[in-house]
């Protein structure tokens, strides 16, 4: 297989165009049927075919339809087919029996849901907690809310996008009253003269982006990446910014108070606090930033000078600006510098954030969010709350008020007066939450851990009951990607075994906690139908799409009727608050840092590994391997050589892992992937949280490192999933 694929140029990279190689033909057989449907992974949603033969999907083609790829599809989406029929797949439920999960029948399974679930819903429905995923579709996103506070009457729901661009979400919306990742196609990035890349490592993250800022490019753009490492993404991009973690807000408001000066500040819009954001700006002059950055003052100077000279400035957030205990700060900063030189919401300018997983944009939208309601509605908002009770057919007052966010919700679990029984529908809490080692301690103190998932991650590993759910191509749905671009997900085969169709699994554990009523949809549709229908009137408006519509084509929302063509530039002034005006916070941030004695730790992605790597570390065409990246010189002064295990050692937890030597890192920081248990979230804090987005600092921690004495101590887990991977049913491709 892979030898018909090859890199498509020098800026994809981890971009394949299968297409491209056969000269225009498209590779696909005419004989075996083909289902055309979105990639399991990121946010991107590239959508392939899927060629079936005897039911079950045998190959994956990249299709030049795709509006968003375009026929590119990345290492991980072509190999996606692997975990399908795995033998580790789960297709029966699992109940923990004298400490071991045995298999069981659903009637048991149910049963003892029934239990853990229905006495709390009359005595303490808050001592419930659900987790969700920005990896579920809309539907199940909507379903999940739904479930959470009508059928277990619990505020405690929240969900994995608290980790994830949770405090870009928070910024937007305090500023312009909503969010969507991108206000924009993203063909409009090729007309950005000047692109930052803010904390965005996009050639391995996702990659089929680096398509449009190569058309910037060749039209002559400057594309920067502002990261502590000199990524693949800094190489490609060809202008590298290697800030100390933590200091793009410092930055940002280096660059403002520049802009000042030079009599560049035009506001997009009136708004409100722009007189206090430019004052603030006052202070940071560029030795200051320079200082802070870690960077020189040149190099501050002639982003700045770029800066002014752009028609068209865009600044990309990712994870690695966001993620901080003051990463809502952060965006603001960045927000407000775009916002006060007038190109926030204009066509391939401004500001973005750039949405991670799957259904990240979507999952955020319909009501898994501690705080919020389907479209994008307030849980707060006593207007929101009487349209989704009319929806639901219930009192306003019966819908419980916001409860606690994702880190909170598993710190209090099995805590007196918190959280006795926690249900996870697509999340691996286990490796990706902060603090892992103490999350791990408190999901085993709970009377129940129920997770519902296609393979036994970490976190399913340690519930008392796992029930076997659907695969991404074993259902209909839709997601939304990075642009708001709402797509149709095909089911292509049916889920094996016992296993079942998500939807289905919450509508039986609604009937377990004793409430089936609204749980009772007899086919997909129907609730899919009810979903377009709830966010009716909401920012988030989707009622206008069908999956007839989208079966003809993908629309960016709002679309908010039918005839509506969708809403392809969402960040045009005025905006959906009281008086219609944009509001510029003051970005609180902690004192300048001083001298650090120690180093920072810092966390992040591998183009070969998927999130906790519950669903790339069993594929043999995704190999990679943990550990920690450091600077030569850093490794000399610690006495330490390439491939030695060091321990690393934070105020949280420590791990040891092999050196692997990064000449473009800063010497004063080191990188940790998360893709694995006993890797990067042992050494985050569980505790520290940005006070707005309730987001962990993922992205900065002060850390030690200390040559491991060999023999001392268990190093950590490290490699992938032991074991030889059995061929599964002969029809599936394997590594491709
Ligand atoms: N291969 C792969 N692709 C993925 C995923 C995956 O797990 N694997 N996950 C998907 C998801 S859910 C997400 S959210 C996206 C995330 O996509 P990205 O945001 O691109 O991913 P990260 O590696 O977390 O962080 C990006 C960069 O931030 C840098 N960084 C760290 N600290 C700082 C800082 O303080 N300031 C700045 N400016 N940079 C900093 C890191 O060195 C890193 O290169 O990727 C999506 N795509
Ligand atoms: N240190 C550090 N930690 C981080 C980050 C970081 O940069 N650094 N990034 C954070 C970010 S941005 C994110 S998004 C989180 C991700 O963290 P997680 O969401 O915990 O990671 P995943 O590996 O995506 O876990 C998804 C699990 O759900 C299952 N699953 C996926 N889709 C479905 C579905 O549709 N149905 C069912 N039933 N199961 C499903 C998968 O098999 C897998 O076991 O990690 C966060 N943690
Ligand atoms: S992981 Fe993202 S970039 Fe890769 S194929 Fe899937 S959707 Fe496309
Ligand atoms: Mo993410």
């Amino acid at each position: 297989m892979l030898d018909r694929f090859a890199p498509e140029s020098d800026f994809g990279l981890d971009t394949f165009h299968p297409n491209l190689h056969l000269g225009g033909m498209v590779a696909t057989s005419p004989y075996l049927p083909t289902v055309r449907t979105t990639c399991p992974y990121c946010a991107v949603q590239c959508n392939f075919d899927l060629h079936l033969e005897d039911n079950l999907p045998v190959r994956i083609t990249p299709t030049r339809e795709c509006p968003v790829a375009h026929g590119t599809v990345c290492k991980k989406g072509l190999a996606a087919l692997h975990d399908v029929r795995h033998p580790d797949r789960l297709t029966q439920p699992l109940l923990r029996k004298g400490g071991e999960l045995v298999a069981v029948s659903w009637t048991e399974a149910l049963a003892y849901a029934r239990e853990a679930l229905a006495p709390a819903v009359q005595s303490c429905p808050d001592a419930t907690g659900v987790f969700g995923s920005g990896s579920l579709t809309n539907e199940k996103t909507y379903l999940l809310g739904k479930f959470a506070r009508l059928a277990l009457r619990t505020a405690n729901i929240d969900y994995n996008g608290r980790y994830c661009m949770a405090s870009a979400s928070t910024a937007l919306n305090r500023t312009v009253g909503y969010d969507r990742g991108l206000g924009f196609p993203l063909e409009d990035i090729g007309t950005s003269d000047l692109i930052l890349l803010v904390g965005a490592n996009i050639a391995e993250t996702l990659p089929p982006i680096m398509q449009y800022l190569k058309a910037a490019r060749d039209r002559g753009a400057l594309i920067y990446a502002i990261d502590p490492r000199a990524t693949t993404t800094a190489k490609v991009a060809g202008q590298h910014l290697a800030i100390r973690p933590g200091s793009d807000a410092a930055l940002a408001l280096g660059v403002l108070h520049l802009m000042k000066i030079w009599g560049r500040i035009r506001p997009t819009a009136p708004a409100h606090g722009m007189a206090e954001v430019l004052w603030q700006a006052e202070a940071y002059r560029p030795a200051r930033v320079a200082r802070e950055c870690g960077v020189s003052e040149a190099e501050i100077m002639t982003l700045a000078q770029r800066y002014a000279a752009a028609q068209r400035p865009l600044i990309l957030t990712g994870r690695g600006a966001e993620q901080h205990a003051h990463g809502t700060d952060t965006v603001q900063a960045l927000i407000n510098l775009a916002f006060l030189t007038g190109h926030f919401g204009k066509p391939g300018a401004g500001y973005g954030t750039l949405t991670g997983q799957g259904n990240g944009q979507g999952g955020r939208e319909h009501g898994q969010k501690t705080d919020q309601l389907p479209g994008a509605r307030s849980l707060r908002n006593p207007e929101h709350r009487a349209e989704m009770a009319q929806v639901w057919g219930c009192l306003p007052g019966d819908l419980p008020q916001p409860g606690l966010s994702a880190q909170e919700l598993l710190n209090a679990c099995g805590q007196p007066g918190g959280i006795e029984t926690l249900i996870v529908l697509g999340a691996n809490p286990v490796v990706s939450a902060a603090g892992a080692r103490q999350v791990t301690e408190r999901l085993k103190a709970l009377k129940h851990l129920i997770v519902i998932d296609f393979l036994p991650s970490e976190t399913a590993q340690l519930a008392t009951l796992v029930l076997p759910g659907s695969m991404w191509c074993e259902e209909e749905g839709t997601t939304t990607n990075l642009e708001g671009r709402v797509q149709r997900r095909r089911k292509a085969i049916t889920a094996p075994g016992g296993a079942r169709e998500d939807w289905r699994i919450l509508c039986d554990l609604a009937q377990a906690a004793g409430r089936p009523e609204g749980f009772t949809y007899s086919t997909f549709r129907e609730l899919q139908d009810e979903f377009f229908r709830a966010t009716r009137g909401g920012q988030a408006d989707y009622s206008g799409l069908s999956a007839e519509r989208l079966d003809r084509a993908s629309v960016q929302w709002p679309v908010p009727h039918p005839d509506s063509p969708g809403t392809p530039y969402a960040y045009a002034p005025t905006y959906p608050t009281p008086d219609r005006l944009a509001t510029l916070h003051v970005p609180q941030l902690p004192p300048p840092a001083a001298p650090r004695l120690t180093l920072t730790l810092t966390t992040g992605r591998l183009g070969n590994q998927y999130q906790s790597g519950s669903q790339t570390r069993r594929n043999p065409a995704l190999r990679a391997d943990a550990a920690v990246q450091m600077h030569p010189d850093t490794a000399r002064e610690h006495g330490l050589r390439a491939g030695e295990p060091v321990t690393l050692r934070t105020a949280h937890g420590e791990t040891t892992l092999p050196v692997l030597l990064a000449p473009g890192i800063r010497p004063d920081t080191v990188f940790v992937p998360f893709h694995w248990p006993g890797t990067a979230n042992l050494l985050t804090s569980p505790e520290s949280l940005d006070p707005l987005s309730r987001m962990p600092a993922f992205k900065a921690t002060a850390v030690t490192l200390h040559p491991a004495v060999v023999g001392a101590r268990e190093p950590a887990p490290i490699r992938d999933t032991p074991g030889e991977i059995a061929t599964p049913h002969p029809g599936v491709v394997m590594g491709m």
